[in-house]
Order: structure tokens, then C-alpha cells, then sequence
């Protein structure tokens, strides 16, 4: 047992006019949005390695952070468990996710290491079964051991591709073990630092071989969760092969897994590749390729990847729609992927970060919602595309340029241009957010 969190009460909703730090002012688990439970519509995650792994450094200095469970002992494993499961229950968080190293000590080889990571398995599935939250995903961590300093599955050394699958098959075994719903690969390392020293066609060839592997496992452990990617353009490396939905999307057609892996879309990375969260959402739903989001959000000067809690309803608002337009979450969910900054000390801290993301997002979905049930934004949207309907444009998309020629000369077809009314629609989302 640990005390770490012993003064802070659970969470509970108090509605929006509560003054009360320690309270949810507009997440209501139970609130119904569009015929569903609020809690079922944003399937919220708490991330292991920013709260309990992460020892709050910066490239600048180390730890800021001192806290009881930090050292390399199994003890202290489940002491960061016990803390772990504390913070869960306070704040009545359906699902969290871990990576292996987040959750056992480092051994000294491949078997020293699995066996450390059981041993925590089997302490996380008495605490599940105990009323813990369920596993949303599992994943390796493949990149900061200094083995994985030249890439995982897309190293030059065949001994660190060996290392990562045999890795890569106990992170499966351990999230299939505790009926994860899903399992991420994010390549933290997949990538290169310069072309000088690149073979990019072996490397991507490479890649594409191990994220088969992983899938022909999945089938035969018998896995029916989502293999997630989660893209991210760059940080650590100069380059990552996973760059963003679109770039994923040719990878898993070049291999044949388009209809086997799906993606996990992290709001930072969508900006550190130059998109929107909600283009990046937006996009892989449209290629059927939409799996989970990393909830969380960049400064916008540093240019690096920070990090921060959400905390701003519109931007949210405008990820929920895209969402809820696609159907809603399968077996994804909201992982908040997100750490305190390296000054904020206190246990209160933590929790009342994971407080302010979790009304910040709920604020978000029923806005989005509410915009989606108004239908505004879709009618205008379909407004635009009505000609499309038309018998004759449809005919035209399978005939030929000659006839089309032929076609426009005959008709005098002379196309006069019409307002796409973007603040029109801008000024419709503020009514909401
Ligand atoms: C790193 C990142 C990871 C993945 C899981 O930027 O987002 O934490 O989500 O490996
Ligand atoms: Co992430």
C-alpha cells in the first residue's frame, strides 16, 4: 500500500457550478450524449510513463521530481503499482496503458526482463480483477535503451531486430494476459539522424516485415484487440518512417495490412507534422484506418513535442467531431498522453491535471456532439457536394477526357464559382464551443 495520494478524495461530478478543486465540473461518467454514456464516449486512459516513470527531466537537467516508488527493485515496481492503481480509483478512469519498462525494473538480459514483467502482470490482474480500470493498450518500450540507439525493427544490427521481437511478442503476451483492448507500436527510434549512414529501402523493408510478424502473431495468441501505429514526424530522430496517417497508410498498403493495423493519432505529433489533430482524425477515419488518440497538446513556441494536458475546448471540440462523424471509438479510447510540467511537484498536481483534461475533453465532445445533432455543418458540407448527385457527373467519373470535352463544348457547360462560406461555418462552430 502506499499513501502517496492518502488526502486526495475521489473525483466526483459536482456540475459547472462547483467550486470545488477536487471535483469534475463537466464530466458526468453517466450523463447520456447522443444515446450513449459520456464515459463510454471518450473511454478515457491514464498513461503510465508521464506519471510514474517519468522522474521530470528536460535536455537541460534531471529529475525534479522525488517520488517513493522510484528505483530498479521489484519492490519498488509495485509500490509505483500501488500508487499506479490509487490515482486510477480516485479518479474513476475506465482504462490506463503502460509500456514495459514504465512498470518493471530493467534486467540484465531478454529473460531477466520478461520475467520481471510477468511477475508485475500478474500484481496488475489481481488489482484489475480487484475493480481496477481495464488495459487500453499495452506497447514496447523500443527506445530508450541505448541497444535501440539505431532504430528497432529498422536497425543495421540483426541482433537488435531479434531483441525487439522478442520483446515485441512478451509486450503482446502481457496485454493479451490482461485482456488489453489494443496493442501500440509507436517507433520511437524509426527512423534515421542522417541519410550519410541510411539504407532507407532495407530499413522500411525491414519494418514492414516485423509489423507483419506482429500481426501473424496477434492471430495466432488468439489477440482480438486493434494493432495500433502512432505516427510522429520526428523527435528523437531527424526523420521517423511514421511520419503521419497518410504516410502510414502507403506503408500498410505497400504490406498488405491495411485492413489489419489501425492508428493511434496523438494531438502533438498531428503538429509537430504540420497538420491539425482533427485532419489527422479526420483522414484516417476517411481511409478506414482509425483506431484511438494520444490526448494532449504542444506549446506552440517551443516546436518540440511538450507534451501539455488539453485545455482548450474549441480545438477539442473540433477532434470529437471528427470522431463522432466517423462512428465513435471501436476498442480506441482517449489516452491522455500527457505530463505535468517539471515544477509542478504535488500528488494534487497529477491528479487535478488528469481533473481539468478530463472536463476539458467532456466540454469537448458535447459540443461536438451538439453540433453534430444540429447538422448544420454536414448540410452545408452536403450543399457543396450536390452536383455530385447529378446522374450525368456520376456517369462522367467512368467515362474519358475526349468525351468529357466532347460533353462540356456540346452543352456549353461554363462552371460559375460559389462561396464556400468557411466563416459562415466558423462563426456556426462558435456557437457551440
Ligand atoms: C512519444 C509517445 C509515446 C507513445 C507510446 O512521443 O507518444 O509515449 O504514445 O510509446
Ligand atoms: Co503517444
Amino acid at each position: 500500500m502506499t499513501d502517496f495520494f492518502a488526502d486526495i478524495p475521489e473525483i466526483r461530478f459536482e456540475g459547472p457550478g462547483s467550486t470545488n478543486e477536487f471535483a469534475f465540473r463537466h464530466y458526468d461518467p453517466d450523463e447520456t450524449v447522443m444515446g450513449k454514456r459520456m464515459a463510454d464516449h471518450l473511454r478515457f486512459a491514464v498513461a503510465y510513463w508521464h506519471n510514474f516513470a517519468w522522474p521530470g527531466g528536460d535536455p537541460f537537467g534531471g529529475q525534479t521530481f522525488e517520488r517513493p516508488w522510484f528505483g530498479d527493485t521489484m519492490d519498488h515496481a509495485k509500490m509505483k503499482a500501488d500508487a499506479a492503481f490509487e490515482m486510477f480509483r480516485r479518479l474513476g478512469v475506465p482504462y490506463f496503458c503502460f509500456h514495459d519498462a514504465d512498470v518493471r525494473p530493467e534486467g540484465a538480459d531478454f529473460a531477466e526482463n520478461t520475467r520481471n514483467l510477468m511477475e508485475i502482470v500478474e500484481y496488475f490482474g489481481e488489482k484489475m480483477e480487484a475493480g481496477g480500470p481495464k488495459l487500453l493498450w499495452g506497447t514496447a518500450n523500443l527506445f530508450s535503451h541505448r541497444r535501440y540507439m539505431a532504430g528497432a525493427a529498422t536497425n543495421p544490427d540483426p541482433d537488435v531486430f531479434a531483441f525487439a521481437a522478442a520483446t515485441v511478442k512478451t509486450c503482446m503476451d502481457a496485454t493479451h494476459r490482461l485482456g488489453g483492448e489494443n496493442y501500440v507500436l509507436w517507433g520511437g527510434r524509426e527512423g534515421y539522424e542522417t541519410l550519410l549512414n541510411t539504407d532507407l529501402v532495407r530499413e522500411s523493408e525491414q519494418a514492414g516485415r516485423f509489423l507483419s510478424m506482429v500481426v501473424d502473431y496477434k492471430h495466432k495468441l488468439g489477440f482480438k484487440g486493434t494493432i495500433l501505429v502512432e505516427p510522429k514526424p520526428q523527435e528523437p530522430t531527424k526523420h521517423q518512417y511514421d511520419y503521419d496517417v497518410g504516410t502510414i497508410y502507403g506503408f500498410l498498403k505497400r504490406f498488405g495490412l491495411e485492413d489489419e493495423v489501425k492508428i493511434n493519432i496523438e494531438c502533438g505529433h498531428a503538429i509537430l507534422a504540420g497538420h491539425s489533430f482533427e485532419h489527422e482524425i479526420a483522414l484516417a477515419a476517411a481511409l478506414g484506418i482509425f483506431g484511438s488518440i494520444d490526448m494532449n497538446r504542444n506549446d506552440y513556441q517551443c516546436g518540440w513535442d511538450t507534451d501539455h494536458f488539453p485545455n482548450s475546448t474549441p480545438e477539442v471540440a473540433l477532434a470529437y467531431y471528427e470522431i463522432l462523424r466517423a462512428g465513435g471509438f471501436d476498442t480506441g479510447g482517449t489516452n491522455f498522453d500527457a505530463k505535468l510540467r517539471r515544477q509542478s511537484l504535488d500528488p494534487a498536481d497529477m491528479i487535478l491535471a488528469h481533473v481539468g483534461a478530463m472536463d476539458v475533453c467532456a466540454r469537448g465532445l458535447k459540443a461536438a456532439a451538439a453540433m453534430l445533432e444540429d447538422d448544420g455543418l454536414e448540410a452545408a458540407r452536403r450543399a457543396r457536394y450536390a452536383g455530385w448527385n447529378a446522374p450525368e457527373a456520376q456517369a462522367m467519373l467512368g467515362s474519358d477526357l475526349a468525351s468529357i470535352a466532347a460533353r462540356v463544348e456540346s452543352e456549353g457547360i461554363n462552371p460559375s464559382p460559389r462561396s464556400a462560406r468557411q466563416e459562415r461555418l466558423e462563426n456556426l462552430v462558435n456557437r457551440f464551443v
